[in-house]
C-alpha cells in the first residue's frame, strides 16, 4: 500500500507536516450508502463535525483515477453526483486509477489509504463484516482483513445490522482486530443502540483511546486495526420492530431480486431509507456525525499525548 500513488489536499498535506490531529472519511457512504441529494449535504456535515471538533478533515476517494486523501468541495461533490461512481475496495484501487475511474472508497480501502498517508484515525458510520447467510454464500466484507493488517483506529456504531453481528464478532477476534465499546460493554448494531453481545473492553474518554493506542505502539503491536464502538443513545436509535420487519422485507427483496456481491450492502441500505420513509436515514446521519465528532475528538487526544512525548 505505502507505494501507491496518493495526493493529499493541501489542508491535509499541512495538517500531518506539523503533527495536527486529522480525521479520514469514507466516500462510499456518501456515493452509495446514502441516497441523493441529501448525500452531498451530509458528507459536508461530516467534514464540519470533524472540523468543529479540532480536527482536519481527509475524505478519501478516487477522482478520475487520482486516489485522494482530503477532497475539495468539487471532487466531494462529483463522488457525490454523478453516475457510474465505482464502489473501491482494497482490490479496486489499482484497476480503478489504471483506467481513470471515479470511485469511492469502503471502510477497507478507506483505511488502508489513509494509514499509508499517516493517517491514524477514521470515522463510518457501520462496519462492513460477515453477511448472514456467509456459510453459504462466504460473503465477508474485506473490511474484516483490511483492518486485521492496517493501523488505524475505526471509529463506528459497530458493524451494519444487516450483517451476521456474532459471526462478525468472531471475525474480529480470530484477526486480531481489537474491540472496545465507548463508555459501553455492549456491541451496538449500527440502527440499533445493542446489538446483543458483550464486549471485554470499554474506555471512558478521547483520551483513554489514544491511551490504548500508545501502549498498542509500546507493545510491538503495529498491524491491526483497533475498533472504537460507538453506540447511538437509546432514545435516538431505529424502532427496533420498525428495524427487524424492514430487515426482513429487505432481506427477501434480496433474494428475490438475486442481488449478490458488492451490490449487497448498498441495496439493502437503500431499502431501508426507502421503507422507513427517511427514519433510517436520519439515524445514519447521527451515527456519522457522532462517529466524526468522536474520532476527531481521539485524534485531538492522539495529536495532544504525542506532543507530550516528543516535546
Ligand atoms: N456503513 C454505512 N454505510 C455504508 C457502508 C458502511 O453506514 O455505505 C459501506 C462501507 O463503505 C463499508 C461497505 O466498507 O459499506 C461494506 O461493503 P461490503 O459489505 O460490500 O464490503
Ligand atoms: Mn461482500
Amino acid at each position: 500500500m505505502t507505494n501507491f500513488h496518493i495526493s493529499l489536499g493541501s489542508e491535509v498535506a499541512d495538517a500531518l507536516r506539523d503533527g495536527r490531529p486529522v480525521v479520514a472519511l469514507e466516500s462510499t457512504i456518501v456515493s452509495h450508502g446514502l441516497p441523493r441529494p441529501d448525500n452531498l449535504r451530509v458528507a459536508r456535515e461530516i467534514e464540519q463535525a470533524v472540523r468543529d471538533a479540532g480536527a482536519v478533515p481527509a475524505t478519501i476517494g478516487m477522482v478520475a483515477g487520482e486516489l485522494r486523501v482530503g477532497l475539495d468541495d468539487t471532487q466531494l461533490t462529483r463522488l457525490a453526483t454523478v453516475d457510474g461512481v465505482s464502489k473501491l475496495s482494497v482490490r479496486d484501487l489499482a484497476p480503478a486509477a489504471a483506467t481513470g475511474a471515479d470511485g469511492a472508497t469502503t471502510v477497507a480501502a478507506t483505511s488502508a489509504v489513509a494509514a499509508a498517508a499517516g493517517i491514524g484515525v477514521f470515522a463510518t458510520g457501520g462496519l462492513g463484516g460477515v453477511h448472514r447467510e456467509a456459510a453459504q454464500t462466504f460473503d465477508e466484507s474485506a473490511d474484516l482483513v483490511t483492518l486485521a493488517r492496517t493501523p488505524i483506529a475505526v471509529v463506528c456504531a459497530g458493524v451494519k445490522s444487516i450483517l451476521d453481528v456474532g459471526a462478525t464478532l468472531e471475525r474480529l477476534e480470530t484477526l486480531g482486530v481489537g474491540v472496545v465499546g465507548y463508555r459501553t460493554r455492549r456491541f451496538p448494531g449500527f440502527y440499533r443502540t445493542d446489538a446483543g453481545f458483550d464486549l471485554d473492553w470499554s474506555v471512558e474518554s478521547p483520551e483513554q483511546v489514544a491511551d490504548v493506542l500508545a501502549a498498542r505502539a509500546a507493545h510491538g503491536v503495529h498491524h491491526g486495526g483497533l475498533v472504537v464502538a460507538n453506540p447511538l443513545p437509546a432514545d435516538e436509535q431505529l424502532d427496533p420492530a420498525l428495524h427487524d420487519r424492514t430487515l426482513a422485507e429487505g432481506l427477501a427483496a434480496l433474494a428475490r431480486q438475486g442481488v449478490t456481491g458488492k451490490a449487497v450492502t448498498p441495496f439493502l441500505l437503500s431499502h431501508f431509507h426507502s421503507a422507513t420513509e427517511g427514519a433510517s436515514l436520519a439515524v445514519n446521519v447521527r451515527i456519522i456525525l457522532r462517529n466524526a465528532d468522536l474520532a476527531a475528538r481521539i485524534a485531538v487526544a492522539v495529536a495532544a499525548a504525542r506532543r507530550t512525548r516528543t516535546p
